[in-house]
Parts: structure tokens; sequence; C-alpha cells
């Protein structure tokens, strides 16, 4: 028998082509309720280092859209993890498998505030973001950032920010600011 998850994961792809509006980029490839079917998923697509660039994956609890406007996600934010591009080869891929152990092994107190995370493939430097559901829970916002630097094995110099998905909506472009560093 095969080891539930407590939530039903999706698996987003997005590929950046200019001929269409954002949000018909983005693609539900998969989804998984237990251990084994996120494994045997995991060991068959590509790992975040090797798709294009300008490529996304995304991970959310099933229903959720890794959108702004999405229900789920429309009060929230994200904690921002921006690497340098020599990062890319050695610690991207790590980081992503330990934030998706993160999210569906739910690691954090305040699980139900997570809606997913995503990793941005950009020639200018590689993003991660962990989405949470409302950027003024800042106890949970906080425990859930703590938790990421310490599971990331980031080192203290490395900063993070929380920025909301309406400031990031409006700063488009230019730089967002934080609401929260650690
Ligand atoms: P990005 O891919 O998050 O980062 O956003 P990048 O600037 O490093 O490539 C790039 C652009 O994609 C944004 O300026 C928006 O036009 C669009 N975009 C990204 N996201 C996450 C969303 C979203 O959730 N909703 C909408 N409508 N557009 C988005």
């Amino acid at each position: 028998v095969k080891h539930p998850l407590q939530n039903c994961w999706a698996l987003w792809y997005f590929e950046n082509d200019r001929n269409n509006v954002w949000e018909n980029n983005l693609k539900e490839i998969a989804s998984f309720q237990t251990v084994e079917d996120f494994w045997s998923l995991y060991n068959h697509i590509k790992l975040a280092s090797e798709l294009k660039q300008g490529c996304d994956y995304s991970l959310f609890k099933k229903g959720v859209k890794p959108m702004w406007e999405d229900e789920a996600n429309r009060r929230g934010g994200r904690w921002l993890i921006s690497l340098e591009k020599k990062q890319r080869p050695n610690e991207l891929d790590r980081f992503w498998l330990d934030i998706i152990l993160c999210l569906i092994g739910e690691a954090f107190e305040n699980s139900d505030e997570v809606c997913g995370a995503t990793v941005n493939l950009r020639s200018k430097g590689d993003k991660i973001g962990l989405w949470t559901a409302d950027a003024t829970n800042g106890n949970a916002v906080l425990e859930i950032g703590r938790r990421l630097k310490e599971r990331l094995r980031l080192p203290p110099k490395i900063l993070i920010g929380y920025q909301s998905h309406k400031d990031t909506m409006d700063k488009s472009g230019s730089v967002t600011k934080s609401s929260y560093t650690l």
C-alpha cells in the first residue's frame, strides 16, 4: 500500500512563448498524493537546472493555480530566494528538491498557510519562491521563512525577503520592497 501525503499536489510547467498571454503558457503536468507517486514523477522529469531559460516549475496544492490572481494566493505573498548564476549547477536542484520535500512533508507549523512553490530559470539569476496565503499573517510568514532557511541550510548572511503578490504585481519590472527579511 502506498504512503499517502496529507495533501494532493499538482506540478505545473511554464514555457515562455511570447505569442501567448502569460497564463496560457502555464500547464498542469501531473498531480500526486502519495510518496511513491511523487518519486515516480520526480524521477521521470527534467531537473529544474535542465529546463530552458525562461521556464518555471511550480508545485501547488491541487486546485490552486500558481498565479497571483488565484483566490488562494491573492492575499498572499512569497519568500524569495534569489540565486547567483553560479548556483544553478550545484545548488538549484538541491534547493528545489528540499523545498518540495518541505511542502509535501508538511514541514511547517503553519503548513496550512502554504500554497506552493515556484522555481524560475532566468538568465539574470534563477529564483525560488515559496508562496503563502496571507501576507498579513506575520507569525506564520516568519515561522515559515525561518524554517525554510534552516531546511535549505542557507547561511545566515544570505538574506531572503518576503513580498506580497500585490506589491510584486504593482512593481512589475522594478524592485519590489520586502515586508519581511530573514
Ligand atoms: P516572473 O516570471 O515571475 O519573473 O514574472 P521574471 O520577471 O524574472 O521573469 C514575469 C512576468 O510574468 C510578470 O511581469 C507578469 O507579466 C507575468 N506573471 C508572472 N506571474 C507569477 C504572474 C501571475 O501570477 N499572474 C499574472 N497575470 N502574470 C504573471
